[in-house]
């Protein structure tokens, strides 16, 4: 259903950081399917952290380069570790999303060549944390989509003291975090039940770096 309520098209939630509220919905029937046919390439699945513990959001990824997470630590590599064959190309569609929409948060020439892809199912959720394992992290953004269920997003300061913002991600929005936000502290609550008409009973991710 349509919005009740006019939204603007573009929201500063703090310095750098922008939502672009429905921004992935024009498209949406084709961004959905390009994920599918990825995920059936590199199905999602649940990675194990440094410490040991499986994380309840399962990941995949495309582009030239995935991050991937096991006991040897956080990474990026071009390779799925459970096929040892190159991540799945980066649709098109997916790429140009996330250049048109750096590019309306002020971020002119933003070339992905990572997207991961968060699968959350109900339940599943993202503790508080920091995205530093790309290369040059002051010098891009980081373009993120949301599909299917919406979540409470929680938007941290700098430092992970600082408590968080909760903001409702629903469905085809976008957000941009570059400059001051980019290392901001962030987190996803738990997933509640739903069903999504598109997705079923999923909240899929996906996050678009320069990580090489
Ligand atoms: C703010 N994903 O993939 S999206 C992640 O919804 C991640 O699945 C969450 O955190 C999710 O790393 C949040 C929004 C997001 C992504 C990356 C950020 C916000 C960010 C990096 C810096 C600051
Ligand atoms: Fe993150």
């Amino acid at each position: 259903m349509d919005s009740l309520f006019p939204l603007p098209d573009r929201i500063e939630l703090a310095a750098g950081a922008v939502l672009l509220p429905g921004a992935g919905l024009a498209e949406q029937a084709l961004l959905v399917s390009a994920l599918e046919s990825v995920l059936a390439l590199a199905p999602p699945r649940h990675m194990v952290t440094p410490g040991g513990q499986s994380m309840s959001v399962a990941m995949s990824n495309c582009g030239r380069l995935g991050w991937v997470s096991d006991r040897g630590g956080y990474r990026y590599q071009s390779t799925d570790p459970d096929t040892g064959l190159a991540w799945p190309a980066m649709p098109d569609c997916l790429a140009r999303l996330a250049r048109s929409a750096a590019a309306r948060a002020g971020f002119e020439g933003f070339e992905p060549d990572a997207c991961l892809i968060s699968v959350y199912t109900p339940g599943a959720r993202l503790s508080l944390h920091q995205d530093k394992d790309e290369e040059n992290v002051a010098g891009h953004p980081l373009v993120s989509l949301s599909l299917g269920l919406g979540a409470s997003f929680q938007l941290g300061g700098l430092a992970r003291a600082d408590k968080p913002l909760k903001v409702p991600l629903v469905h085809g929005d976008v957000l941009i975090w570059g400059g001051p936000s980019r290392l901001r502290y962030h987190g996803v609550a738990a997933l509640p039940d739903g069903e999504h008409p598109m997705l079923g009973r999923r909240r899929v991710n996906l996050s678009f770096r320069k990580a090489g």
